[in-house]
């Protein structure tokens, strides 16, 4: 069993970010500049926006956090949304996801200017990724394809499922893992909530990638030996040991999986660090694109 550690591969990836940066800004050209549109107070969307703003500083960017209370109705966001389209300070920017319930999340979205779109959520960027263009690729998935590809992980002609089928992470990793190349050339597989005999499917699987938000899903006898193993799941289970008063737990029972795999991801430490990193690379991308480099 060998352990992917996305924390080191990220702060890897950081510091590539980072000598690129500084190269940029050595020829006099401005740095990447984020913004981050947050609202409310969700305790995980405070701590996940704190990690990018953090993220911003170690890669040498520069970062804005806008910050409003939950009752800001939909007309006032949309209309924030349209100022950080038109400022020319902004390379990209992010609408930190929940949003509350009165505010529909799909007209935010697709208020976003695609070029601006970092988090590869508008319908422009989810399209060119499903047929292959360029554009930028939603964090997540393209995290994992990039943990793929740093530890030598061959996808071609093997069998990858993938459970959980969101806009944000199941579909479009499927799309990239069903294209040419490596990562790339797999045969996917998309279970979900109605998907019926799961574990004789996912004992199928060369490559399980658990994406479906509910702690410790995948147990040992739905994965086959010499599998690997990619855990998206992040729930805050309640751990009055802890001072935070919560853990991070994975979508995979990882004690009892992980003596099977020949890869395994743990959480924390697995997809989540590599999530932002993504992000930090679209607006490296978005900046360069916009200064014509
Ligand atoms: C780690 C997210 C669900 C819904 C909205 C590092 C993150 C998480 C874990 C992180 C996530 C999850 C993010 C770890 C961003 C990933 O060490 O394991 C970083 O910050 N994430 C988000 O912005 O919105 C979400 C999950």
């Amino acid at each position: 069993m060998q352990l992917i550690d996305g924390k080191k591969t990220s702060t890897d990836i950081k510091q590539e970010i980072a000598a690129e940066v500084a190269e940029m800004t050595a020829k006099g050209i401005r740095r990447p500049h984020l913004a981050a549109i947050l609202v409310g107070h969700d305790g995980g969307s405070e701590t996940y926006v704190a990690n990018k703003v953090k993220s911003c500083a170690e890669c040498g960017f520069e970062s804005t956090l806008l910050r409003f209370e939950d009752d800001i109705t939909e007309e006032q966001l949309l209309a924030e949304v349209r100022k950080l389209n038109e400022n020319p300070e902004i390379d990209g920017f992010i609408v930190q996801l929940p949003l509350p319930k009165h505010i529909d999340e799909q007209r935010v979205i697709e208020t976003v200017d695609p070029d601006k779109d970092v988090d590869g959520f508008h319908p422009v960027n989810v399209g060119r990724l499903s047929i292959g263009l360029p554009g930028f690729k939603s964090a997540t998935p393209a995290g994992i394809i990039e943990l793929l590809r740093r530890y030598n992980i061959d996808t071609r002609g093997k069998h990858v499922v993938v459970i959980g089928r969101s806009n944000i992470v199941g579909k479009p990793v499927a799309s990239l893992l069903m294209q040419k190349g490596n990562p790339g050339d797999a045969t996917v597989t998309v279970c979900h909530s109605r998907t019926t005999n799961l574990p004789e499917i996912t004992r199928q699987a060369d490559i399980i990638i658990a994406a479906l938000g509910k702690p410790g899903f995948v147990t040992a006898d739905m994965v086959k030996d010499g599998a690997t193993v990619i855990d998206v799941g992040t729930t805050r289970v309640p751990d009055a040991t802890r001072k935070s008063g919560f853990r991070l737990c994975g979508d995979v029972d990882f004690e009892n999986v992980a003596p099977k795999c020949e890869f395994i991801t743990p959480v924390p430490g697995g997809v989540g660090p590599m999530t932002i990193c993504s992000l930090m690379l679209n607006t490296l991308q978005a900046a360069k694109q916009r200064r014509g480099c």
